[in-house]
């Protein structure tokens, strides 16, 4: 596709570049073009990051570890340099966040909205972490989308609404979002500025994104990163005690009830299915954070290619989806239940029933089956 047909396209009002299908537009350089279109390169603020201002750092709703981490690793950053700084969340976290270093300190739009909206209301940088769409802050987007203050990007998402964003960077490729704020760290000549904290918070976010070193996005870049932390202080094993043996008794029987009564396999499809109804979540008092990471146990069955987990909360269905190889869970989540995500990890929600949304969960397989096995 030239220059000049982009233009064209550009030129369409509403243009958004979300909306354009993956057919027209396949190619990293054409995502490359469109970003430079709309958003500016993240490296032009690197001059700005000694000026003084007030900062809100914001994620999606209910932060998972790389979220969180990628936010208060930014927040330790910028603080360091006099900068005001404040971390709004969406929603509530999982409670076994709550030992990264300023969790305490970050506000929940959804509960104090008086003391959000008055950061969010005085704030001349925005910066949006883990996310890459207004809607993905809940109850929170309007207001985002109302401020006038310069808005930065920082996401390893797909398909970015790049057009909302002031300044920013955009890579699928990255392993996590905490990787993206490190090489931001890095690469603005300020890596000596890293210290305990803000190494404790990218590495769990790294850990969690990567699914401990293991999916394909784990780059030998990560590694290095790793080994730098490490050499700025890093204790990893204080960070995985955090992460993985820190939950309650509930936690882990609830586990081994779904896997045991709730899972299907659909050796077809090469496909796992849980389903678990709001009557498991009240019997074992499943909070949040309490689901996640469900979704990998069934992976480790020889040969499942796709695995998927919806719950039934109360105001939907979500779902989580997890692929191995070339089975597009972001194309799959897009398509049948309005969500979306990277290539091999990815969410969607429904509003039907869970009978209904799992019938339909099966019928979409049916019609995936030559890319199933
Ligand atoms: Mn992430």
């Amino acid at each position: 596709m030239t220059n000049n047909m982009f233009d064209q396209q550009l030129a369409t009002a509403d243009y958004r570049l979300q909306t354009v299908s993956d057919s027209r537009l396949n190619t990293l350089a054409c995502f490359t073009y469109l970003r430079s279109r709309f958003m500016k390169p993240i490296q032009e603020i690197y001059p700005l990051l000694s000026q003084m201002r007030k900062v809100v750092i914001t994620t999606h709703q209910k932060p998972d570890a790389d979220a969180m981490g990628s936010s208060l690793a930014m927040f330790h950053f910028l603080k360091q340099f006099g900068h005001t700084v404040t971390v709004v969340s969406p929603t509530n976290w999982a409670k076994w966040l709550d030992w990264m270093p300023g969790c305490k300190e970050v506000i929940d739009f959804d509960t104090n909205k008086e003391k959000a909206n008055e950061a969010l209301n005085s704030a001349e940088w925005l910066f949006c972490l883990d996310f890459n769409i207004f809607h993905r802050t809940k109850t929170m987007t309007e207001r985002l989308k109302e401020l006038k203050c310069t808005k930065i990007l920082i996401d390893h998402h797909q398909e970015p609404d790049s057009v909302s964003f002031d300044y920013g960077i955009s890579d699928a490729g990255k392993s996590s979002n905490c990787e993206m704020v490190y090489d931001l760290i890095t690469e603005s000549g300020n890596g000596d500025r890293i210290n305990e904290e803000i190494a404790e918070c990218i590495y769990a976010g790294v850990v969690a994104d990567t699914g401990s070193f293991r999916f394909p996005s784990t780059t030998s870049k990560v590694h290095c990163l790793v080994a730098d932390l490490k050499s700025k202080g890093l204790q990893h094993s204080k960070v995985h005690d955090h992460l993985f043996d820190n939950f309650l008794e509930n936690r882990l029987r609830f586990t081994g009830h779904v896997l045991l009564h709730r899972m299907q396999v659909f050796y077809e499809y090469n496909t796992v299915l849980i389903a678990i109804p709001k009557s498991d979540l009240l019997k074992y008092y499943v909070k949040t954070g309490d689901t996640e990471g469900l979704v990998n146990y069934p992976q480790s069955i020889q040969g499942i290619k796709l695995v998927a987990v919806v719950i039934d909360r109360d105001e939907e269905r979500k779902w989580s989806f997890r692929s191995k190889g070339d089975f597009d869970c972001n194309r799959f989540a897009r398509k049948y239940f309005e969500g979306g995500g990277h290539f091999n990890a990815s969410g969607g929600r429904s509003s039907d029933s869970l009978e209904v949304t799992v019938r339909k969960f099966k019928e979409a397989l049916k019609e995936n089956t030559s890319l199933l096995q």
